[in-house]
């Protein structure tokens, strides 16, 4: 089910409503009203791939499972599948023609564990999770992060599709990079999620900007930008050109705006903003990029924004499985 920027906004008012009936999701745009229960479990993930891993979450969540387990599980679905063309397998290379996949993941405690520019292996978030759980280190990269997940039993595959192979020929014509934003399906999936026991963790995990410089790293493996999780407050996570959320330490902002005291639409906004700000100073067109955030607090509400329409993210909870458009700040 899509649900577009109007019927979003409705569902919203109506969330509004219900909220203080204590009986809603909490959907969208937050209530002024105190909540009176927390709503959990609740999964949220970017794009519409997001609507096919949340379920493998829910899977977990729905038998009172962890929420690290959960987020695991739900991104590796599109990890694994050669169709979803900006994450794991299948997910278009570097201007060498190599794949190159950058994944992070952070649990409820403040674990962290972190990959970039790993090579062949399919299933980066979980050797992400393995240098957060079996070493002193909270990031690997490329080689090293490589033969690290050969010592944990990970196999040795070929990334790289035929139908990307062919895109990257292509490309190599001109040999110009210019990510359109929204259109190269350069996407990422970032997942949030609060379990039974109340507790929050995050994942994300891309190929990153297809195209990119060989050894370029985004925001999707660093945690502060493209994922924070503070258990206490909330969790966030990022979508778009890397760069632009590096540049604002973007999740970690939405996340210490929400200890403010921000709801979590208000918090992915005013992060918004401050990209909007920085591009405007450093005199860029807006319209060359996109960065979405998502972001969920302790209590089960959630929120959206993005630089400018065409993002958006999947949620799902006992009552609600749907896709949403997020709102955004570029009219024009
Ligand atoms: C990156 N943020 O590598 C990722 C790409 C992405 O939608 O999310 N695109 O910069």
């Amino acid at each position: 089910m899509k649900t577009n920027r109007k019927d979003f906004i409705k569902t919203s008012l109506l969330a509004g409503t219900m909220i203080g009936l204590g009986a809603c999701e909490g959907i969208g745009i937050p209530s002024k009203t105190n909540r009176q229960t927390t709503i959990k479990p609740i999964v949220i993930s970017t794009w519409k791939f997001g609507l096919k891993a949340n379920n493998a979450a829910w899977e977990i969540l729905q038998k009172n499972g962890r929420a690290l387990d959960a987020v695991e599980a739900g991104v590796k679905v599109p990890e694994a599948d050669a169709n979803e063309r900006s994450v794991g397998f299948g997910g278009r290379p570097d201007r060498d023609g190599i794949v190159t996949l950058d994944a992070c993941i952070m649990d409820d405690m403040g674990n962290i564990g972190s990959v970039v520019c790993l090579e062949n292996i399919k299933h980066a978030i979980s050797v992400a999770r393995a240098v957060m759980e079996k070493t002193p280190h909270v990031m690997l990269a490329g080689e090293g992060a490589y033969q690290f997940a050969l010592t944990q039993g990970f196999k040795k595959e070929n990334l790289l599709v035929a139908d990307s192979k062919r895109e990257w020929e292509e490309w190599l014509k001109k040999s110009e990079y210019k990510p359109i934003a929204n259109i190269e399906n350069h996407d990422t999936i970032g997942m949030l999620a609060l379990d039974e026991a109340g507790n929050l963790s995050g994942a994300c995990t891309t190929s990153g900007m297809a195209f990119k410089m060989h050894g370029r790293v985004g925001d999707s493996p660093i945690i502060g930008a493209g994922l924070y999780v503070d258990n206490e407050i909330g969790a966030a996570t990022a979508t778009g050109h890397g760069e632009e959320v590096i540049r604002i330490a973007g999740s970690s902002l939405v996340v210490e705006l929400m200890r403010q005291g921000r709801k979590p639409e208000e918090a992915c906004k005013e992060a918004v903003l401050r990209v909007v700000k920085l591009m405007e100073r450093r005199k860029k067109n807006l319209k060359d990029i996109q960065v979405g955030f998502i972001a969920l607090n302790k209590d089960g509400e959630h929120g959206s924004f993005c630089v400018q329409s065409g993002f958006n993210y999947a949620l799902k909870t006992k009552t609600t499985d749907a896709l949403f458009d997020a709102p955004y700040y570029l009219k024009v």
